[in-house]
């Protein structure tokens, strides 16, 4: 690659915990300066007879700090406090453990003088797998594994607060603007973005945005695009799967500072992909370069909520860099995301009344996975996939999940029964529980 790699190597985990571990320690500062006043220093040696409370907190899979750093020698205290719905413990390696812990229930586990590195987990089956870990760290030691901590939770801390002022992107789907003629300029350009609570991402972006804007008509619409390159270090280019036309003009790549014009008919329904069409793709599309364009099927009835997710996969750290693209080789994403950004809609839930109709538009970006969309509490009266109505509403069969492979798209339709809480899914669980999940909130 070009030598300028920041990553850490593929075999030291995760990035993204790197925000969290920065907020852990911002944790145990303010812990320690807020029991300072207990603690009894009894040696010269940095830590020796040292006491330390540490307030611990389960919740959402994750244990809160998940890293501490103590110096060698400390009486250490673990304040362990499940704040969660469902029960948890925290066991400490070669230590002591809590009981199962009931929501609000705390108990302090005295771990003696720390002297080595020790991990805590939940022991329930599956916990600890699925990230609620928590490295003890002793500084004042040489660590021969040349590494910080042992942190083995997986993926960003998706319990982690966004940062002051984060704003979703907005899923409504606005109706197709009037005219038959669309003209749109789309700069490719990098751009930071909060990808996941707290992580902010380089990503290469059409129009400042990951996904970029979304186009909509109707059939036979005119779109008119023109692509600038505002990217001073790679050539980038753009594929539109709603038109046809010969790939070798509009769809070539153009360098920094250039432009070209991409005209294209809609002369079909659907809900489609665009993407960066510049190789490698799997590096473009997988850093943010893609979209959606929404054709609407004549005749397409009105309704109370037309929500637009496009589904990705997320790959943190440098865009490019020998890590990512490894990861990305090797199909190990960080995170699954909607509209770009994990968990937002589960910080943010979209809104509706109680027999109110939805249209959910779901187009997947890939690069690799498709999705298996899923409204729990909601039966689909209608599917359309690909350009066809598998199924409508004066029908008497249902439809539980709209299932696209990269790269395609469609609509579900559902009238939301009563007052509550909906959450929407990949069904496929490792994308659900690692970003792919958001909530319709439904008010009488
Ligand atoms: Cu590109």
């Amino acid at each position: 690659m070009d030598g300028k790699d920041t990553d850490r190597p593929v075999t030291s985990r995760r990035p993204a915990l790197w925000g969290t571990v920065a907020g852990a320690v911002l944790t145990v500062l303010a812990v320690l300066a807020a029991n300072s006043g207990k603690d009894t220093v009894a040696g010269t040696a940095p830590g020796a007879g040292t006491t330390r409370t540490v307030a611990v907190t389960l919740a959402g899979m994750r244990v809160r700090p998940a890293r501490i750093e103590v110096a060698a020698g400390t009486v250490l205290r673990l304040e362990v406090t499940n704040s969660d719905a469902r029960r948890h413990d925290l066991k400490v390696e070669n230590g002591p453990a809590t009981p199962l812990l009931d929501r609000g229930e705390t108990r302090t586990l005295d771990l003696g003088t720390v002297t080595g590195d020790r991990e805590a987990w939940c022991t329930l089956p599956g916990h600890r797998a699925a990230g609620m870990t928590m490295a003890i760290v002793i500084t004042g030691v040489t660590d021969d594994t040349g590494h910080e901590g042992h942190s083995t939770a997986a993926g960003p801390d998706l319990s982690a607060g966004f940062s002051p002022g984060w704003q979703p992107r907005d899923a409504d789907l606005a109706p197709a603007p009037g005219g038959t003629v669309h003209r749109t300029e789309l700069r490719a350009a990098h751009t930071t973005i909060e990808v996941a609570p707290g992580v902010k991402q380089e990503r290469w972006t059409f129009g400042g945005t990951a996904p970029g804007p979304t186009l909509r008509g109707r059939v036979g619409d005119v779109f008119e695009i023109t692509l600038v390159n505002d990217d001073r270090r790679m050539g980038h280019g753009i594929d539109f799967h709603a038109g046809s036309l010969a790939p070798d003009g509009p769809m070539r790549t153009i360098e920094p500072g250039e432009r070209l014009v991409y005209r294209f008919r809609a002369e079909r329904a659907g809900a489609w992909l665009y993407h960066c069409s510049t190789a490698p793709m799997l590096q473009h599309i997988g850093n943010g370069m893609y979209g959606a364009v929404v054709i609407d099927p004549p005749g397409l009835p009105e309704v109370d909520h037309e929500y637009l997710l496009v589904s990705s996969e997320l790959y943190l750290g440098t865009p490019g860099s020998t890590a990512q693209v490894t990861r990305m080789r090797e199909h190990t994403p960080d995170a699954w995301a909607f509209n770009g950004v994990a968990n937002q809609y589960t910080e943010r839930p979209l809104k509706a009344k109680a027999g109110e109709r939805a249209r959910f538009w779901v187009v997947a970006a890939g690069p690799s996975d498709g999705i298996a969309f899923h409204v729990v509490g909601t039966v689909f009266d209608t599917v359309y996939k690909e350009g066809a109505h598998l199924l409508e509403p004066q029908e008497a069969g249902g439809s539980q999940v709209l299932d696209l492979a990269p790269a395609q798209g469609g609509f579900v339709e559902t009238t939301f029964p009563e007052a509550g809480h909906y959450p929407f899914v990949d069904h496929d669980m490792r994308h659900a529980e690692a970003g792919a999940h958001g909530m319709v909130e439904v008010s009488d």
